[in-house]
C-alpha cells in the first residue's frame, strides 16, 4: 500500500499526541512537530513500537524561517503530506482586557494564528499540486463564543475559525477537504500553560464534572479524516456532556 502521511503540529502533549497515535492506528506515517524534542523522541519510540513510521521535527511555529526551513527540507519520502492537523496552540493568561499582558497577547496571536498560517503555507502547495489533501484545524468553543477574560484567546480562535472557512472556500477547486474541530473543556496541559504552571488553579478548571480527554478529540479527528474522499465534516463542536456553552458547565461536586 502507498504510504499515507499525516503531519500533526503540537504533538508533544494533549490533543496532538493523542491524534498522532490515533492516525498511526489508521495506518498513517506520522510527522510529529513541537518544540520539546525529548517528548517528540518519546512519541516516535511509542509509534515505532506499534509498527508505525515516524519523523519528528522540533521547531517553534512562531518562527517563520524555522518553519520554512524544517518543512521545505522534508526527505523525499516524507514530502507528500496527505493530512495536515493544525493543532499547536495554547491560551496564555486569562485577564480582563485592561490588565492583559502584551507578551501573552503576542504569544496567542503568533502561535495560534500566525503559526498555523506559516505551517499551512508550506504544506498547501503540494496538496494543490496533487489535487488532494485533508486539513484539520483545531479551533475551540472559544472560536465560536467569547467569554469573560477570554478576549485575545477567543479572538485567536475566532481567527482560526475564519481561516478554516476561508481555506475550505479557496481550496474547494483543488479537491482539498478542510475541517474545523472546536472542543470545549479538554483536560490536557492547556490550563497549566494558561495559568503559567499553577497546578492548583489549572486542575480546578476540570473539577466537579467529567471533561473531555485528548483521546476523545483524537477519535473524532481520526473519524473525520477517515471519511470517504467525497465527504467533508466541515465544522465540529465537541463539548463534554456537562458543558452547554463556553460559560455553562454543570459542576455537581
Ligand atoms: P497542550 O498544552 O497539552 O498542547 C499544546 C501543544 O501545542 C503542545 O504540543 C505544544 O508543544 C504545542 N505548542 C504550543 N506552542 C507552540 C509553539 N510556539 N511552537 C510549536 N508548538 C507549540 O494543550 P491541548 O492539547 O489542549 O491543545 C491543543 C490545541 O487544542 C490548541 O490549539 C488549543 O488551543 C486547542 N484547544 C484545547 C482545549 C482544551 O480545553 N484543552 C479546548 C479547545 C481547543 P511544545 O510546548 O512542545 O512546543
Ligand atoms: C479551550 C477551551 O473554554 O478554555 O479552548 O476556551 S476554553
Amino acid at each position: 500500500m502507498e504510504k499515507k502521511i499525516a503531519l500533526v503540529t503540537g504533538a508533544t502533549s494533549g490533543i496532538g499526541w493523542a491524534t498522532a497515535i490515533s492516525l498511526a492506528k489508521l495506518g498513517f506515517a506520522i510527522i510529529a512537530t513541537g518544540r520539546r524534542k525529548e517528548r517528540l523522541e518519546q512519541l516516535k519510540k511509542e509509534l515505532e513500537k506499534d509498527g508505525s513510521e515516524a519523523l519528528i521535527l522540533a521547531f517553534d511555529v512562531r518562527d517563520k524561517n524555522e518553519v520554512k526551513k524544517s518543512l521545505s527540507a522534508l526527505p523525499t519520502s516524507w514530502k507528500e503530506v496527505d493530512v495536515l492537523i493544525n493543532n499547536a496552540g495554547n491560551a496564555h493568561g486569562m485577564d480582563p482586557i485592561d490588565k492583559g499582558s502584551l507578551e501573552d497577547w503576542d504569544a496567542m496571536i503568533d502561535i495560534n494564528v500566525k503559526g498555523l498560517l506559516y505551517v499551512s503555507k508550506e504544506i498547501i502547495p503540494g496538496m494543490v499540486e496533487r489535487k488532494a489533501g485533508t486539513i484539520v484545524n483545531v479551533g475551540s468553543i472559544a472560536g465560536k463564543e467569547v467569554y469573560p477574560n477570554g478576549n485575545v484567546y477567543c479572538a485567536s480562535k475566532h481567527a482560526v475559525d475564519a481561516i478554516t472557512n476561508g481555506m475550505r472556500q479557496d481550496l474547494n477547486p483543488h479537491g482539498i477537504r478542510v475541517t474545523g474541530v472546536h472542543p470545549g473543556l479538554v483536560e490536557t496541559e492547556f490550563s497549566l500553560v494558561r495559568f503559567k504552571g499553577d497546578e492548583e488553579r489549572s486542575s480546578s478548571v476540570y473539577k466537579g464534572f467529567l471533561p473531555l480527554t485528548a483521546e476523545d478529540i483524537a477519535d473524532t479527528i481520526a473519524f473525520a479524516v477517515s471519511r470517504p474522499a467525497h465527504v467533508v465534516l466541515a465544522d465540529i463542536i465537541m463539548l463534554p456532556t456537562a458543558q452547554a456553552s463556553a460559560t455553562i458547565v454543570n459542576k455537581t461536586n
